[in-house]
């Protein structure tokens, strides 16, 4: 099992903690292909002198390659928005993992998307529940 686990970078790094946590999740279930966006070195503002070319490059093929996409999307990010649409066309299952926000509402392009499972959690120990689940089912 590949698995794409997609995070927030330039929209903001605020989550760059429950990612890394998640990630630890994920590779009970398969190979994470995209481990970096866990790293708290990435800021928001990124690195100098990268090759914005390559990495979009990369992703791309990363995304190619995975059967799944999980995208925490508790962090608004235009990234993360292009992600979960080109993944949806290239008929990969998708999970998004949202931790319910007072002053922030998840995108109707997300919420109201049936190809989308969209799961809330509060803690770490309901994200290892939620996946679980998701990965017993598509297994079957
Ligand atoms: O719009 P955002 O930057 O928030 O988009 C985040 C999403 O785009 C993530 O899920 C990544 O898959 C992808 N992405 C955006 N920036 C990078 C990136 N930056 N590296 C890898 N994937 C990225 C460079 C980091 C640098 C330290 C090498």
């Amino acid at each position: 099992m590949k698995i794409y686990f997609a995070g927030s970078i330039r929209g903001g790094r605020k989550d760059a903690k429950q990612y890394a946590l998640i990630i630890e999740i994920l590779k009970k279930y398969g190979q994470v292909l995209t481990e970096h966006i866990g790293d708290h070195k990435i800021s928001k503002l990124g690195e100098k002198g990268i090759d914005e070319k390559k990495i979009f490059k990369r992703d791309l093929k990363y995304l190619q390659m995975a059967n799944v996409l999980v995208a925490e999307v508790t962090t608004p990010s235009l990234g993360v928005g292009y992600e979960i649409g080109l993944a949806e066309l290239k008929l990969k299952k998708i999970l998004c993992l949202y931790c319910e926000q007072k002053n922030n509402k998840l995108s109707i392009m997300v919420v109201g998307n049936p190809n989308i499972m969209i799961e809330k959690y509060k803690t770490i120990a309901e994200v290892e529940k939620i996946c679980d689940s998701f990965f017993r089912n598509i297994k079957k």
